[in-house]
């Protein structure tokens, strides 16, 4: 926040604090009445206000009406309201340290109390409020207006989701995105610059372009997709990250088979922006309204319902039998009540999409006991980081009021990385987690590894299986799940819900049955649109499902008509083809797309794109650049040659070899159909065609 000009004179923090928290609450109020609320005369309103004015606290506006004594308006900026948030929480530190004071006198000890720096954390139990930085309604109003004004930044999905989390409290104690020396603290030892335990980088990443447009000391609105305004930001720090850095200290490794390392290099802007945030109003949701819950709402629920220990169990995949076992035992063995708090933010890519899971939770919630358990949903964007995001959990549960948080086996694992290891420890997450656990305040339930025993047809946690060698121990890994739902197969009722089952089957029907992209790749030339062309006649022959062909030159006719061949364009180029055949994949379709796409990062995010909703085939047309010259159908090469083409693919122009395609075609040897039939051969291979 910038400093007042030195001329200025403020009222003192705790009148400045009552006057910002008056014009919160009632913007709209006359003079006359804020100065009788506040218990001062009209005079010394008067000059606050107008040293709060020039200070960029109090906005001033005119009013027409006959009432002179009603002329003026006040209402808060932005940087008045997060003033406002800094002096509520020194206003509480100083209560509670009042409150330290008189329980020594009353009681004549001061031995179960904590020291005071600590003290607004802990004496936040699970039932107290916590902060949020929400203005008021009536002040959101007018600061919505004001904002209009600012520069604006366009979040994006996962800033949305860290801005609900910063806005509703549930990354207390953070106060907006961080800045420059917290960020560097956060990255090198899981701490904020004044020592307070945070594991993950919090951060609003933004281009160089909407960077060189923000000074510091500047506000700017924060809006959705839409362009609704969520907040302000008072900006703070700008700066270059280094995300090697970054990568190396949260992540483990700079290494980009970790999908938040990959984010981080390819996905987020390459300036951060650090500030304090005010809160104008939540996201807007309208999927499971009655299942989410601010950690507000969540403590006003646990008071109500006087559940005083809760077991939280973070997931991102569907509960089966196993899970129920877990969590139930995991809320008898602690002696609480068990809330089962889904992820429904951003998950890893490939994840069974929320709508689906939501509706199994539900099914799931009935194998309780009657109310000893509920589930609310997370707005949270996961980040995979394995150890550090078990700490980040556990304080994002304790700031929901909960007391105890289960923490299995590879908690939040990214999968293995570019060498095909685990990137952690399978038990990394709960040595980290219990080595913070008390400065966390928030106990951790470890996760039993439950499987189930044929003989007496009940799951028991492995290590507590005496007879292993006389008994029947049956397990269904995720994959094999995975593999059985894509083929049709039977789930036995031993280890998931009937209900459960029944839900993922209606997301995802066998393979056979779904949509699939069949993505060619390759030089201008190599063959791509006749295979393209062949495959899709062979596969419109087998019928079943509507077979849409994105062939390079038709979709630079209707679809890309205004793009050449700059990086920049062929990457948009790629990312429409990416798009429709995520929405023909989507709608159980086929799309066969013929672009060169020469780019691999461009390629895997498409097939991530795709991935989200059906198979992703890569088939690389492997013909080489000679051999595409010497054929040279459209006299292309030869004008590129002549330098009358420029930035030609393969000639003038770079061309990523793909790495690992599901396919790769050698066309100087191999007619036509047979290229083809080889497709035909891998889709059912994988699954995507057959008896159905
Ligand atoms: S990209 O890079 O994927 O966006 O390219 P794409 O849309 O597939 O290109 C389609 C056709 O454009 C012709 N063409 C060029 N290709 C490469 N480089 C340059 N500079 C260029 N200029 C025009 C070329 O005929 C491509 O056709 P195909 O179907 O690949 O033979």
């Amino acid at each position: 926040m910038t400093a007042p000009p030195a001329a200025l004179v403020l009222p003192d923090e705790d009148t400045l604090f009552r006057i910002l928290r008056q014009l919160d609450l009632a913007p709209d109020a006359s003079q006359r009445a804020t100065a009788e609320a506040l218990g001062i005369s009209l005079g010394r309103l008067n000059s606050h206000l107008k040293s709060l004015g020039e200070a960029g606290l109090v906005r001033v506006s005119d009013r027409s009406g006959p009432d002179r004594r009603k002329r003026f308006a006040y209402a808060l900026t932005s940087r008045g309201a997060a003033e406002k948030n800094r002096l509520t929480d020194s206003f509480l530190a100083r209560k509670f340290a009042e409150y330290d004071a008189l329980h020594a006198e009353l009681t004549g000890t001061t031995s179960s109390l904590v020291p005071l720096k600590h003290r607004t954390e802990l004496m936040q139990n699970n039932l107290a409020p916590i902060p949020e930085l929400y203005v008021s309604y009536d002040s959101a109003q007018k600061l919505k207006v004001e904002a209009a004004q600012l520069t604006s930044w366009d979040l994006t999905p996962r800033q949305i989701c860290d801005l609900e989390l910063l806005m509703n409290g549930g990354f207390n104690p953070l106060k907006g995105f961080l800045s420059e020396a917290d960020y560097n603290g956060v990255v090198e030892n899981m701490r904020t610059a004044d020592g307070t335990l945070w594991p993950m980088p919090i951060t609003l990443d933004v281009s160089q372009d909407f960077a060189d447009k923000v000074e510091l000391g500047q506000d700017i609105a924060l809006r959705d997709q839409e362009g609704v305004i969520l907040g302000t930001m008072t900006v703070t720090d700008k700066w270059v990250p280094n995300k090697a850095r970054e990568a190396e200290m949260v992540f483990g490794a700079d290494d980009e088979a970790h999908p938040a390392v990959y984010y981080l290099h390819h996905r987020a802007g390459p300036v951060y922006l650090g500030g304090p945030v005010t809160g104008i109003q939540q996201p807007v949701h309208y999927d499971f309204r009655a299942r989410r819950d601010t950690p507000n709402e969540l403590r006003a629920y646990f008071r109500k319902v006087g559940w005083r220990k809760v077991v939280a169990f973070q997931t991102r995949n569907p509960l089966h039998r196993a899970h129920q076992e877990l969590t139930f035992r995991a809320a008898k063995e602690s002696q609480a009540n068990l809330l089962i708090h889904p992820v429904v933010g951003m998950t890893k890519p490939g994840d069974v999409d929320h709508f689906t899971r939501v509706r199994c939770y539900e099914a799931v919630l009935d194998k309780y006991p009657a109310a000893t358990t509920t589930m609310s949903l997370l707005p949270l964007a996961m980040r995979m980081a394995g150890p550090r995001e078990a700490v980040w959990h556990g304080l994002i549960r304790k700031n929901h009021g909960v007391t105890h948080f289960i923490v299995g086996r590879d908690h939040a694992g990214p999968g293995k990385n570019s060498q095909g290891e685990d990137f952690y420890g399978p038990y990394d997450a709960q040595d980290l987690f219990k080595e913070h656990e008390a400065e966390m305040g928030i106990e951790m339930v470890p996760f039993k590894h439950m499987v189930y025993v044929q003989e007496r047809a009940q799951y028991e946690p492995n290590d507590e299986i005496m007879d292993k060698d006389t008994v029947t121990i049956l397990n269904i890994s995720g994959t094999e799940l995975r593999r059985r739902l894509a083929e049709g197969l039977e789930i036995p009722e031993w280890f998931s819900f009937p209900e459960v089952v029944a839900e993922l089957r209606k997301t995802k029907p066998p393979r056979s049955q779904q949509g699939f992209t069949v993505f060619f790749t390759g030089f201008s030339g190599s063959g791509k649109s006749t295979i393209a062309n062949a495959l899709m006649v062979k596969l419109m022959e087998m019928g079943g499902r509507p077979v849409t062909l994105l062939d390079g030159d038709i979709v630079r006719k209707n679809l890309s008509s205004e793009l050449g061949f700059s990086k920049e364009h062929r990457d948009l180029n790629i990312r429409r083809i990416g798009y429709v055949a995520s929405e023909i994949t989507k709608n159980g379709g086929i799309a066969i797309c013929a672009p060169i796409a020469p780019y691999a990062a461009t390629r895997r995010a498409v097939r991530e794109e795709i991935e989200q909703y059906g198979a992703f085939c890569e088939v690389h047309v492997a013909t080489s650049i000679e051999e595409c010259e010497r054929r040279d159908r459209k006299g292309l090469y030869k004008l590129a040659r002549e330098g009358k083409i420029k930035e030609f693919t393969g000639i003038s122009d770079p061309y990523d070899v793909p790495t690992n395609p599901e396919l790769s075609l050698d066309t100087e040897n191999v007619d036509v159909d047979n290229c083809a039939h080889q497709v035909l051969l891998k889709l059912e291979s994988m699954g995507l065609i057959g008896a159905s």
